[in-house]
């Protein structure tokens, strides 16, 4: 059985693991593991694109000292996000962070020129403000001199094997990608003010891309016979195929940073009320549509954390668990906010922005930590549960479990008010859903493995640590400020 190297670069934390699959086996290792978020210089949010190299690098080593012979490496990252290269292969500027406020206004400016109505029918997109197309607008001067744009973890396949690319999955969330072909539309790609020749040929999951560049293979002591292979390089498609379900009435949350809420389909659902719920058509491995929702995630309590962590009578971190314990002991039924709401975006004093939307909704601020997060994992539960709701309402699919995959799977009280939430039970786990999305697919790409997704997810389910958590009856909760619809 051969060894993939997946690079799995998350919104909060980026990891290189090492993981092989064959049939009855799936094992996933974590080699290398730091820190990652959106870093601010002079009032605006850039993404560290060369201290994210340094720190595949560093992983790379540590895999090399632990397999000689990794046959495959890829890459996947955090969606709409891109350096711009020179005509001789130099990344052009710092990529700029989706959460930077330079989109701000810029999409209604887009609307003006095209309806939103009518993008939604070409790219199928739910509205976020960062999307691709969106970011493109706010380029400037820089595209003038660009000769190509690189998604992340396109940039990072550029720096390993000297290949440039899209990766379709992720070329599906630029928002410049036919719905129905998933590649570039020339319409879309014009709208955007880009030269077509900016955006490379879009390659399916799967393809081997080529090579490792020699100073890679040098610096890292991997083998020469090491290659790059495309997966699921949009993070979210690739947890999307780790989900381990059993057949096809079921919805995910891929929870991390957000929480990704839908089922998977096979051709997009495009009608004016799916626009109007904000329903997604992204693109996932063998051309699935994933029809799926944006809910905040974890971001919210990631940055009420790390607020707490920065109050001068804080020693050391934030203890999660005794948190999580007291936020569970926390009577429910307690204030609700729309964790939708476009101020919850961008970093900032996150605490404070809670307790003000609240209030705003009628509610009694929470005033201790634990009923901060209490408030905030029961909202993010009710836009779960409403997500899930929409997603089976608009696409006609049964859905008879929730797979919640990702980080969020560790945290127990949210499982379990998300269970409470839907009325159906949510299946925690596999954490590394990501991760080990990426390996099944270079897996198969090695011939390891056979078959259909259904396949893969099938492995998933026989070797991963699952915790089923049931509804429990009667505990559809009244909110103090009447909830949020
Ligand atoms: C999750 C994710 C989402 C995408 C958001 C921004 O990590 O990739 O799918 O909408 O980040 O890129």
């Amino acid at each position: 059985m051969s060894v993939h190297v997946a690079v799995d670069l998350g919104a909060s934390s980026g990891r290189v693991m090492v993981g092989s699959a064959g049939p009855g086996v799936l094992g996933l290792e974590q080699v290398h593991r730091f820190a990652n978020g959106p870093v601010p210089v002079a009032g605006s949010w850039f993404t560290d694109a060369v201290g994210l190299w340094q720190q595949v690098r560093t992983g790379l080593r540590a895999v090399a000292r632990h397999t000689a012979d990794a046959s495959s490496v890829a890459v996947d990252t955090w969606a709409v996000d891109y350096g711009l290269l020179a005509a001789d292969g130099t990344l052009l500027g710092t990529p700029r962070h989706y959460r930077d406020g330079r989109t701000d206004g810029v999409a209604d400016r887009v609307h003006a020129r095209v309806p939103a109505a009518d993008l939604y029918r070409r790219n199928g997109l739910q509205h976020l403000p960062f999307t691709t197309l969106y970011q493109l607008v706010a380029e400037g001067r820089l595209l003038e001199v660009a000769d190509r744009l690189l998604l992340l973890p396109d940039l990072f396949g550029h720096w390993l094997a000297d290949v440039q690319g899209a990766e379709a999955t992720n070329a599906s969330t630029t928002g410049l990608a036919d719905v129905r072909t998933g590649r570039w539309a020339p319409d879309l790609v014009d709208l955007a003010g880009i030269r077509p020749g900016l955006l490379p040929a879009v390659h399916d999951p799967g393809t081997v891309l080529g090579g490792l560049r020699r100073e890679v293979l040098a610096d890292s002591g991997l083998g020469a016979g090491t290659r790059l292979v495309a997966v699921g390089s949009h993070d979210t498609a690739s947890a999307v195929v780790a989900v381990p379900a059993q057949d096809e009435a079921f919805a995910y949350i891929a929870c991390g940073t957000w929480g990704l809420v839908g089922v998977e389909l096979e051709e997009p659902v495009l009608t004016a009320d799916s626009a109007a719920a904000n329903f997604t058509n992204e693109r996932g491995v063998d051309d699935r549509i994933r029809y799926l929702r944006n809910v905040m995630g974890l971001w919210v309590l990631q940055q009420c954390v790390a607020e707490w962590e920065a109050e001068p009578g804080q020693r050391g971190p934030v203890d999660l668990t005794a948190l999580l314990a007291a936020a569970a002991d926390v009577a429910p039924g307690g204030p609700l906010v729309d964790v939708d709401d476009p101020r919850l975006l961008p970093p900032g004093p996150m605490v404070a922005r809670v307790r003000t939307l609240v209030e705003e909704a009628g509610g009694r601020a929470p005033a201790a930590r634990a009923e901060v997060v209490r408030c905030v994992l029961e909202s993010l539960a009710a836009a779960f549960a409403r997500s899930v709701a929409d997603a089976v309402r608009l696409s006609g699919r049964d859905v008879r479990v929730v797979h919640l995959v990702g980080g969020g799977a560790r945290n127990g009280l949210l499982c379990r008010l998300t269970a409470d939430a839907c009325g159906l039970p949510v299946v925690a786990g596999p954490v590394e859903a990501t991760a080990l999305g990426n390996v099944l697919v270079q897996a198969r790409a090695a011939g390891d493995l056979p078959g259909s997704l259904e396949t893969l997810r099938a492995l998933v389910r026989q070797t991963a640590d699952l915790v089923t958590v049931p509804p429990r009856t009667g505990t559809a909760l009244q909110h103090t400020n009447g909830g949020v619809s």
